[in-house]
């Protein structure tokens, strides 16, 4: 198959370009490297020494012989050379994770809002559109997340994607329709994940494309099978705290010996995977696209759910590093339940990686392997989710000082 994988120099996007080739598909990245931008603008850099996109791809060329292209392209921005580029591969499948991930980041200031709704919202307009004027039958594979369906309690397990719901009409006749499960962001970021979802479910019905929406959750790790086989492959490591996700934080920071950073009570409990299974489920939903006018498929990737304060304690335990209740900068319940189907890729053949079994591997193999590249400065979390909440945070901080 060619699959066009879009924002493929990323955390996610590159350990899958290299899955995908190395099943044997014809594999072309797209990415603009904003991401790697941000590294500047943030001052912080991946824990681990990421190797330039050529550096990379002439170096998984060496190793297995195969070839991987790719394209500097502003999914967002440059419709007429993705639509030039989708016209010329032809591609079978695309993979789109080219989007601004980091919720932190998307509440940074007025600016960072703009540019992740700007951003996200057109690449994936972008993608669908052009998808639509190629006139291919292009299956389209994207990357969402569990939080579009919110983190308050309640009390029952989270569908794929759908609700079923009961309302009753004007004669007092019961009528049932199926919609999405009310989505309930908690930040710009993943409210762009929401939106994403009413323009799978238009396009999906207006012009029949078909379309898998993963709803991931939390991504720890780093290597995968591929990305391991030399340095020069090796995958990013976000620890900052604009990018850096929770339980790779915690790892991190128990390497530097630096208190587990824990927002608040720590009651918070969300949903979470390794790197390995992300490639395994993607190429799953690659193998198994929906039927041509079948509904947009959800599948929720998730292999486990914890509370924040149960894992910071299984990190502080292996490592004697303790843990410290750090103000929270987001604006978010102090704790939650999270239930979550996953049937859909457990179905399909996903055998799930637990985090006891790599969690530590995690710490010996990455995080101390590179500790001299973590600048401490850059740990703690400075964005607010609001004012107020700043001001209470600098007000703590020069009390506490
Ligand atoms: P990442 O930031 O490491 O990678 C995203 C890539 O997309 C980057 O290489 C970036 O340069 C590129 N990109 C962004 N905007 C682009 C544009 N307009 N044009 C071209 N390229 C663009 O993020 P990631 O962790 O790999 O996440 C990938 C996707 O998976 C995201 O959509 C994210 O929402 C989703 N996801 C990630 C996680 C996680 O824990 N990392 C969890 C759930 C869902
Ligand atoms: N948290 C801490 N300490 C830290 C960092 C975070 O307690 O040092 C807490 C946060 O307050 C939050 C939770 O950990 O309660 C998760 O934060 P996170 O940064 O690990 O994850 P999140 O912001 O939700 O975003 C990440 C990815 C995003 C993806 C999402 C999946 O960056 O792309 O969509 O995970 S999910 O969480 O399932 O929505």
């Amino acid at each position: 198959m060619t699959i066009l994988v879009l924002g493929g120099d990323g955390f996610c996007g590159w350990p899958t370009a290299l899955h995908l080739s190395a099943q044997g598909h014809s594999v072309v990245i797209a990415d603009n490297l904003s991401r790697r931008n941000i590294d500047q603008e943030l001052e912080a850099q991946s824990l681990t020494p990421i190797r330039p996109m050529g550096t990379r791809i002439s170096a998984w060329r060496e190793l297995t012989g195969r070839n991987i292209e790719f394209v500097r392209l502003d999914v967002a921005e440059e419709y007429d050379r993705l639509l030039a580029l989708i016209e010329r591969l032809r591609p079978e499948a695309i993979v789109h994770f080219a989007e601004q991930r980091a919720a932190p980041y998307s509440m940074k200031s007025s600016w960072h809002k703009r540019y992740t709704v700007n951003n996200n919202l057109n690449a994936t307009n972008n993608v669908l559109a052009a998808i639509v004027e190629s006139e291919h039958d292009i299956h389209l594979v994207h990357l969402g997340t569990m939080g579009v369906y919110g983190y308050s309690s309640v009390g029952v397990r989270l569908p794929e994607g759908y609700l079923t719901v009961k309302m009753t009409n004007d004669d007092g006749a019961e009528v049932e329709q199926e919609i999405l499960y009310p989505a309930n962001p908690g930040s710009i970021y993943h409210m762009t994940k929401t939106q994403d979802q009413l323009f799978f479910a238009f396009y999906n019905k207006n012009d029949r494309v078909r379309i898998t929406d993963l709803h991931q959750g939390i991504v720890w790790g780093t290597q995968t099978r591929e990305t391991r086989l030399d340095e020069r492959l090796i995958n990013r490591f976000d620890y900052d705290g604009d990018y850096g996700t929770v339980l790779n934080r915690f790892l991190m920071q128990a390497a530097i010996n630096y208190p587990l950073t824990v927002h608040g009570t720590g009651g918070q409990t969300r949903a979470f995977i390794h790197i390995q299974d992300t490639v395994r489920c993607i190429e799953l939903a690659i193998s198994s696209p929906p039927e041509a006018g079948e509904r947009v498929r959800i599948m929720n990737q998730l292999t486990e759910t914890h509370r924040l304060i149960d894992l910071a304690k299984m990190v502080s335990g292996m490592t004697d590093v303790p843990i410290a209740h750090v103000p929270n900068p987001r604006n978010e319940a102090e704790q939650n339940d999270l239930a979550a189907s996953n049937e859909g890729l457990v179905g399909l053949g996903l055998q799930p990686t637990t985090l006891r079994q790599g969690l530590m591997d995690e710490v010996t193999d990455i995080a101390r392997v590179y500790a001299d590249r973590c600048d401490p400065a850059r740990i703690p979390c400075v964005s607010h989710w609001t004012q107020e909440i700043a001001d209470t945070d600098n007000q703590d901080a020069s009390t506490a000082g």
